[in-house]
């Protein structure tokens, strides 16, 4: 058996799990641990996911039969690691609705494939005065990028506002846009408000006026259905760990003739055509971008997450977390010492709880109460300084969702923002 049919054998499995997290649960070894002598109660999916066996399983299958190099050697074992590695390129076209595998770009993360379009793209087709508007809730990684080429190209960098609810504020986006904007970059899911921003619309905007468009897909992907070429977004990232997936592995998806109208970011082994002592031609797309040995265990093994995603079908797991944000979102609204930050109810915002407590009460203090009772959450600035120093706090606390999440889970949650406020004697 070859790694490939491992992974074919992985999605037969998958298929009978329904999207009951008490089952789905028995497939994460690590939510049977304890912390603090008590139950793990994960709450910090957003941050990364935690991973099914048969995750862990694709690593150990793949370092244990198949381990080799790709695209490079005649042997067997060269060609199981490069089949498999490239069965994963062809699931996540399928998964994202992408028109050719040659659209489907590996990165460590969804940072490196926000860096792969500033450099790029960006450096190769923008000029000084050019314009690129982005959002007032970017996580860094789609920030600073743009920050530093602002300051090196002369780029100038624009703003779509938030309001107190944590929405866009889309009414003036047709000022915003105009003929110099040359890229909108948003993300489609706000890591910190929760946020679900309308991408289509700002999507149809930018195009008219011949402006491209990259969605950061990291929130979004793995909690509801995403195509990208109904989307018809030029640029589209995510990281394949906060979809069940291993870390190191990031994807840029990309419109193919934009790809191919990009200098490559980082340059080496395997992304070259010819190279002479002097002169050097760059490999066919999508190898063009993929300089260097790659995270193989990891590509192959996000194999087997996309498939345990898809067989539980990504519309079951966006109702899935709205029936629990649903839930957190009336327990929590019970609460008088903590106030929500971001949209207040399940239509507008995806499976993230996100709060601050009163100024005598730092977010750190109320994630290390939790996690003395086992309940694991963020607290700080989340990668979004902006975001906070506009809502004029410098960190905040976040409990986030995923398949495995329960109302049991959220109970323990509440109850233990209940015990914070007690042992702080408020
Ligand atoms: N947000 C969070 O706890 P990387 O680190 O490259 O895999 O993903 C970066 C990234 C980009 N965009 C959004 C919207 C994100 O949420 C993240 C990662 C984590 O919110 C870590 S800061």
């Amino acid at each position: 058996m070859t790694l490939s049919d491992n992974m074919e054998m992985v999605q037969t499995d998958r298929s009978k799990i329904g999207l009951d997290p008490a089952i789905i649960r028995e497939d994460f070894p690590i939510l049977n641990r304890l912390i603090n002598d008590v139950p793990l109660v994960y709450l910090d999916s957003a941050a990364t996911t935690q991973k099914p066996q048969a995750v862990l399983d694709a690593i150990d299958y793949y370092y244990s039969n198949s381990n080799s190099n790709v695209h490079r050697g005649l042997h067997q074992l060269a060609s199981e690691a490069t089949d498999a590695y490239e069965l994963t390129r062809k699931k996540i076209a399928a998964f994202i609705g992408a028109e050719s595998t040659n659209e489907v770009i590996f990165t460590a993360n969804a940072t490196q494939a926000f860096n792969l379009v500033a450099h790029g793209w960006a450096r190769r087709h923008l000029k000084q005065g050019d314009h690129v508007l982005i959002s007032e809730m970017e996580h860094h990684a789609n920030l600073v990028p743009w920050i530093v080429l602002e300051k090196e190209l002369g780029i100038i960098l624009d703003y779509i506002p938030f309001n107190e609810n944590g929405e866009l504020i889309l009414d003036d986006l047709n000022a915003l846009l105009h003929e110099q904007t040359k890229l909108v970059s948003v993300t489609q899911m706000s890591n910190v408000f929760g946020t679900i921003n309308p991408v289509e619309l700002i999507i149809e905007h930018a195009h008219s006026v011949g402006a491209l468009v990259m969605v950061d897909g990291a929130q979004s992907l793995p909690h509801m259905p995403v195509n990208v070429s109904k989307l018809d977004v030029d640029f589209f990232a995510f990281s394949a760990h906060k979809m069940l997936g291993p870390t190191g592995v990031g994807v840029l998806y990309a419109k193919e003739a934009l790809l191919e109208s990009m200098n490559p970011f980082i340059l080496g082994g395997e992304m070259i055509g010819n190279v002479g002592f002097h002169e050097v031609d760059w490999a066919e797309l999508p190898h063009k971008f993929e300089a260097g040995t790659p995270n193989i265990a990891g590509v192959a093994a996000f194999s087997g997450a996309l498939d345990y995603l898809d067989a539980l079908g990504m519309e079951n797991i966006r109702a899935h977390e709205v029936e629990i944000l649903d839930y957190a979102l009336s327990e929590f609204a019970k609460l008088e010492g903590y106030k929500l930050i971001g949209p207040n109810s399940s239509d507008k915002r995806g499976g993230a709880l996100t709060f601050i407590g009163n100024e005598m009460l730092h977010p750190h203090d109320i994630a290390q109460v939790l996690d003395s009772r086992g309940v694991a959450i963020r607290a700080g600035h989340h990668c979004a300084q902006p975001l906070h120093k506009k809502l004029g706090i410098v960190a905040s606390a976040r409990a986030s969702f995923y398949i495995y999440t329960s109302k049991s889970d959220i109970d323990k949650f509440i109850e233990g923002l209940i015990q914070t406020e007690k042992y702080f004697g408020l």
